[in-house]
């Protein structure tokens, strides 16, 4: 699986901060790429859709090296984007 950012998508509006998760790439008969994405809420690192305690939780847990997180988790939860994983991306989403 890989992550990409669109920062041009014309079909929605406010998306661009989100990281898009790719499921997968295919090519339709004229030879045109179909990207299937999700977007994942920045902060949402459970991703029940909701940007809470229990993401902020998980946050800390793994900035206090209790546990670990996926490439995409990680991009999720550093909500800030300065590349670190720490108690301000916790804080940002409570
Ligand atoms: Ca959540
Ligand atoms: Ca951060």
């Amino acid at each position: 699986m890989d992550i990409a950012r669109f920062s041009d998508i014309s079909a929605g509006a406010n998306i661009s901060d989100n990281p898009a998760v790719v499921e997968s790439i295919s090519y339709d008969e004229q030879g045109s790429a179909v990207v299937s994405c999700t977007f994942a809420k920045k902060g949402d690192v459970n991703k029940d859709t909701y940007v809470n305690d229990k993401d902020a939780k998980i946050i800390l847990s793994y900035a206090g090296g209790l546990s670990d997180l996926t490439a995409e988790q990680k991009n999720i939860a550093d909500v800030n984007g300065d590349g670190e994983i720490d108690l301000i991306d916790a804080m940002a989403v409570l």
